[in-house]
């Protein structure tokens, strides 16, 4: 017999009150434990409430394979309504982050020839590899400077500009200039700008925007302020390309970058275009720099399996002469370090979908338009699901164990991460270069916790040490 909605276990009946609680247990900044705890006590399956958000939430990859199967052509993930309210009080197009139905799966189709379709990676790795060398040039300079022969440092700054160089030249075909040691102060506040957007984001989950709008809120304020700051540097971006394309007619010779090819396709709006070029460019900073940052500081944990890598990369490095993108092809381990990276700090704390028929979880029937989330953070530390999950093991993605819907922090599906191919690709080329130059090290004895700012992100500064090999 399948069990009524109804008796799905969790704590779903009072909003108001769960977001009382949630409040007091600091749950905006604990939300991944919070899910982790919930299903301890309620097991695979719960219901919840918080505010005026609701869903069913699940932990199991056969249930997760059961959820995407039904997703169909029109994917709809939680709404973000921060998101869309600045949009809509600003005037702006929604991209593809934000739209929905019809005119997301248009949009989407055209952008996933130029930005994810596997044919377009052999036009970013050389734009790619010229940033990661650069990064490896200015640590050895860093070093240098120290008269030390090594640099001790938390590398966050450092990754959000190499991460926002290395979108931008995949993007407008061009430099920023980020690697040098005078940068664009507008650079340095885009970046600025965009973890103060996904900082204020989170208590508008909870409290509608709409409402703290009414009010003056100052997490309001600053929400519109920040993305204020993130659309004006990208229309400059976007301004400046748009303007060379008129100058220079005809077809350029090299790659011209996703944007300009995307303005000579002419199948988009300009608006449209700009739109999703903007969400791409704030998509692409702290994501990829983070998970770099959580790599470096597994790798600085586990010197043995650090070695390994740096093996791995030199054999390839030798097998494929020097070309990078037969390189790529040649580093299972490298990427099996990204997974597991991604399996134990995933960028996302959860997948969601609106499910648009009924389906049966667990045995229990959930109606269609039920928000489902996957707790990802929760899958990736449930020793059901990975073997002694609290270890961080790259070799477990080459051995023949299933790997069946545990591999999910990009998402799943038509909807999966737009910037998917550029971050993969960005992150590999980045541990190949480190590898190739740097032993990390750290301070003996930190264990780092995460803390939930939308993303989620290392609770305390990570102190690497970088020595030359
Ligand atoms: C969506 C993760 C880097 C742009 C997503 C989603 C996840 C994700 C989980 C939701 C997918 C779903 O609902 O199935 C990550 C991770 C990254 C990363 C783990 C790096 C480690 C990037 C980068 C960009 C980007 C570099 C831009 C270049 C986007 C966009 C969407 C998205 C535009 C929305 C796509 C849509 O709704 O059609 N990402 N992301 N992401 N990501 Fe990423
Ligand atoms: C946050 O409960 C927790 O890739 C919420 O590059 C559910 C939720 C909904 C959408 C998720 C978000 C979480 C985390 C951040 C994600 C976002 C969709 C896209 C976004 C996963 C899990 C991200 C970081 C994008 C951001 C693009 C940008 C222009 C802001």
């Amino acid at each position: 017999m399948v069990r009524p909605f109804s008796e799905i276990p969790g704590l779903w009946k009072n909003g108001a009150a769960n977001l009382y609680n949630f409040w007091k247990l600091d749950g905006f900044k604990n939300l991944h434990r919070i899910m982790l705890q919930n299903f301890n006590t309620f097991g695979p399956i719960y219901r919840e409430k918080v505010g005026y958000y609701e869903s069913v939430n699940i932990i199991n990859p056969e249930d997760a394979a059961i959820l995407f199967k039904v997703e169909g052509n029109y994917p709809k993930r939680l709404k973000v309504e921060a998101w869309t309210s600045y949009r809509d009080y600003r005037n702006r197009k929604y991209g593809v982050l934000l739209k929905n139905g019809e005119d997301w799966r248009s949009n989407r189709v055209i952008l996933n020839k130029e930005v994810i379709c596997p044919k377009v990676l052999g036009n970013f790795v050389p734009l790619l590899e010229e940033v990661g060398q650069d990064f490896v040039a200015r640590v050895h300079k860093k070093i240098m400077r120290t008269g030390q022969n090594k640099w001790t440092t938390d590398l966050s700054q450092e990754l959000f500009k190499y991460a926002l160089e290395s979108v931008s030249s995949v993007l407008y075909g061009e430099r920023l200039g980020l690697m040098l040691d005078y940068i664009d102060p507008e650079a340095q506040h885009f970046i600025n700008c965009i973890t103060v957007m996904f900082k204020t984001t989170t208590p508008m989950l909870y409290i509608p925007p709409a409402l703290l709008r009414k009010v003056g809120a100052k997490v309001w304020r600053d929400h519109v302020e920040a993305w204020d700051g993130i659309f004006n540097q990208a229309d400059r971006c976007i301004h400046n390309i748009y303007r060379q394309l008129r100058l220079e007619a005809g077809t350029p010779k090299k790659y011209p970058g996703v944007l300009a090819s995307l303005l000579m396709l002419d199948k988009l709006s300009i608006e449209d275009i700009k739109a999703s070029i903007t969400e791409l460019m704030a998509g692409g900073v702290d994501t990829t720099s983070i998970t770099l940052l959580w790599t470096l500081y597994e790798l600085s944990r586990h010197p043995n399996l650090q070695e390994e890598l740096r093996a791995e990369v030199a054999a390839a490095r030798a097998e494929s002469q020097g070309d990078m993108l037969e390189m790529l092809k040649r580093i299972p381990l490298v990427k099996g370090a990204l997974k597991e990276t991604l399996r134990l700090h995933p960028v996302a704390v959860s997948l969601q979908r609106y499910i648009t028929e009924d389906i049966i979880i667990q045995n229990y029937h959930i109606p269609a338009g039920t928000l489902v989330q996957l707790g990802l953070y929760a899958m990736g530390r449930d020793p059901k699901v990975f073997p002694r999950p609290e270890q961080y093991q790259p070799s477990r993605w080459l051995r023949t164990e299933t790997h069946y819907f545990r591999s999910l922090g990009f998402g799943f599906g038509p909807r999966q991460c737009l910037g998917r191919r550029i971050a993969e690709t960005e992150m590999q080329i980045f541990l190949i270069h480190m590898l190739e130059n740097f032993r990390v090290e750290k301070e003996r004895h930190v264990e780092v916790q995460s803390t939930f700012d939308l993303i989620l992100l290392p609770e305390k500064p990570i102190i690497l040490t970088l020595k030359p090999l």
